[in-house]
């Protein structure tokens, strides 16, 4: 067989190559998708939550638990035990395990910004939930969640109504949520967005109960005992608004203990779990406004969005409903928290 000269040998070869080369550029572009745990197994969604501190947490926590279920999400959960440096060390943790996606329901506003520039930094997309945050928005890709300020809102607009007819002074007593919570605070300006626009209404105490039972009992039981009776520094208390269901069952076993009964007083509540219903059922609150707490599907249809590389709204509201004293009850559906 007659031998090929170098000349046309080096040419040919070099021009093979350089055809493998395009051929295995173009296959890596068109064939393999953006690498995720998906195309090789499950999403993976690293999750920091508050904690337990109401029948309301632990019902979106489920929610969520069971929507990853339903999608093929897998989920490293952090429960923070209240306390803000537990998630800063939970979603630093999920940024080493290299998570798909982060999520935290932020327990304050505000000292976030760091951790969100690692895990921008590390590329991983992050989904704030529940409640808002202090920091410049390209440190997350958006927020799911209610609107406390509409939620205040609701309350005062019942309130309002409930009282077009009656004369002030008309004294309110606040139990707060907690302090520097985005909750708390749109819960209250919603509040006061309309009641201030009112003269006959006046705020006469707001205190931070953090959202616990134990403790809208406690800073009941103090009022009762240091004014003997339902009283602030000599004015009666007409109104008592409270942030959310567990504060105002304590302040219900307050009252109950106390044999006051509070069908006297105008009470209004937020979250409407089954107890808080029931007790509205019973008459002895007037309003309650739900903030629902199922976001789950909803978080985990932008958990895929987000993987998928697509972009998802800035804010994505929950709906809530209002239920009052004036409803027909028998409408009502179980609460399922
Ligand atoms: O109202 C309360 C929980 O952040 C909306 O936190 C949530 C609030 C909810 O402790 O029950």
């Amino acid at each position: 067989m007659k031998k090929i000269s170098k000349k046309v040998l080096i040419p040919v070869f070099s021009g093979l190559v350089v055809i493998a080369a395009i051929a295995i550029i173009a296959f890596s572009f068109t064939k393999k998708p953006k690498k995720t745990q998906e195309s090789q197994g499950k999403l993976i969604l690293g999750f920091s939550q508050i904690g337990s501190e109401s029948a309301w947490r632990t019902r979106n926590t489920q929610s969520i638990f069971e929507a990853a279920e339903q999608n093929d999400i897998q989920i490293i959960f952090d429960d923070a035990q209240q306390k803000q440096a537990n998630q800063l060390k939970a979603i630093r943790s999920f940024i080493v395990y290299q998570v798909d996606v982060i999520a935290f329901v932020p327990i304050v506003s505000d000292g976030w910004d760091n951790v969100l520039q690692e895990a921008k930094t590390a590329g991983i997309p992050v989904i704030v939930v529940d409640r808002q945050i202090d920091c410049d928005e390209s440190l997350y890709a958006g927020f799911l969640g209610e609107d406390g300020y509409e939620e205040g809102f609701a309350a005062a607009n019942f309130l309002i109504e409930k009282c077009k007819n009656r004369l002030g002074p008309i004294n309110i007593v606040e139990f707060s949520g907690t302090e520097n919570s985005s909750i708390a605070t749109l819960r209250a300006q919603g509040f006061r967005s309309i009641i201030d626009d009112y003269d006959k209404f006046n705020i006469i105490h707001s205190e931070d109960g953090d959202f616990l039972r134990s403790r809208g009992k406690e800073m009941m039981d103090r009022i009762i005992k240091e004014n003997g009776g339902l009283r602030l520094n000599g004015h009666t208390i007409d109104v008592i608004y409270s942030h959310n269901d567990s504060m105002t069952l304590g302040l219900l076993d307050s009252l109950h203990n106390n044999n006051i009964n509070p069908r006297n007083t105008i009470i209004l509540s937020i979250d409407a779990e089954q107890k808080s219903i029931d007790a509205l059922v019973n008459g002895e609150l007037n309003c309650v406004v739900e903030c629902n707490p199922n976001s789950g599907p909803t978080l985990m249809k932008l958990v895929k969005s987000i993987a998928d590389g697509k972009p998802i709204p800035r804010v994505t509201y929950m709906l809530d409903k209002i239920f009052t004293e004036n409803d027909d009850f028998s409408t009502y559906e179980p609460r399922g928290y």
